[in-house]
């Protein structure tokens, strides 16, 4: 099998609506060049006005096992990966420095900033981000602030999102693997788990295993490295794998879709419409978690904004 070619992204410059509306209907993933570059955050950002603007801010921090890597079903199982501890901002940013610069710390974990919610943990830095205005909804932002993965913190798993994303490059680069939502089952899920996450892969895909994962759509990766001031759009339900080359900062610009992008967007309804039947069996094969798939489903259908339930999930997260 040839896995070694990856497929390749459209780059364009400084859509405007209509076209980027246009290329949003294909459902495929393209970078968007020339917007973010001109933002103060692409700017400003260093370390040091980080800390001067927002040092004294608690954010919440992933705390990591040092080997989380090595275990790949960890990923998607129920036993997670990570906890999460509180940590003053200035401090997290002494950490990384520390990483950067190959010192060492007291810490028996990795630490990885990556469920920051922008506006309610850093309101004092807002006005050096202008909002992408293609999606005419309110976002939920993530701040993601992490060392390269050579420091072993900065990955995120092969897993999708039923949000759409706007994803921008604020500081040092991103390798970002990409898969066209195909089978579910293809991407082994762990769907015997009963609580696992359904929306994560067991696969580590940078790592071709034929044998424990032989349906999985190796040759479809699309791989790329998002450089700053770049922006990515990733569709609802792509699977995405992300490690960070350098010390680096993001933000996710997350939209809830709504009942008619299944319809406008190519393959959307089909793409839904393979998932949902496992997340019903998983549900009712899996006791207690009905209740959560009900909820899920209110959420995605009845109207209620699924990033505004995500929102109040992670602020309430300790
Ligand atoms: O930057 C990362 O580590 C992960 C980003 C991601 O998975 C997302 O925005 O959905």
């Amino acid at each position: 099998m040839k896995t070694d070619a990856a497929k390749s992204i459209l780059r364009i410059s400084k859509p405007n609506k209509d076209e980027f509306s246009k290329l949003w209907k294909q459902y495929q993933p393209f970078i968007i060049e020339d917007v973010a570059t001109h933002w103060d955050a692409c700017k400003n950002w260093s370390n040091n006005y980080l800390k001067e603007h927002c040092g004294d801010n608690i954010i919440p921090i992933q705390g990591r096992d040092k080997n989380f890597l090595d275990n790949y079903k960890k990923f998607a199982s129920s036993e997670g990966f990570y906890n999460i501890k509180e940590m003053r901002f200035s401090k997290y940013i002494d950490y990384i420095e520390d990483k950067v610069n190959g010192n060492k710390n007291n810490y028996d974990l990795e630490f990885y900033l990556s469920e920051g919610l922008f506006e309610e943990r850093f309101p004092e830095i807002i006005e050096d981000v202008t909002y992408p205005a293609y999606i005419n909804r309110k976002p939920l932002i993530q701040f993601w602030y992490g060392c390269s993965s050579k420091n072993y913190t900065a990955t995120t798993p092969l897993h999708f999102d039923g949000m759409h994303n706007l994803f921008v490059q604020i500081r040092g680069r991103k390798k970002i693997l990409l898969f066209p939502p195909s089978n579910y089952l293809s991407f082994y899920p762990p769907i015997e788990d009963s609580m696992g996450y359904l929306h994560h892969s067991q696969v580590l895909p940078h790592l071709l295993d034929l044998e424990l994962f032989p349906k999985f759509p190796w040759q479809e990766r699309i791989e790329i490295i998002l450089l700053p001031g770049e922006i990515i759009y990733i569709p609802a339900y792509w699977w995405h794998h992300v490690t960070a080359v350098d010390e680096n900062i993001s933000l996710s610009f997350f939209y809830d879709f709504k009942i008619p992008d299944l319809f406008i967007q190519k393959n959307f309804l089909s793409t839904v419409l393979n998932v949902t039947p496992h997340y019903f069996y998983h549900a009712i094969s899996s006791k207690g978690t009905l209740l959560n798939l009900l909820n899920q489903i209110k959420n995605m259908f009845l109207s209620q904004s699924y990033t505004e339930n995500l929102r109040q999930r992670m602020l309430n997260k300790k």
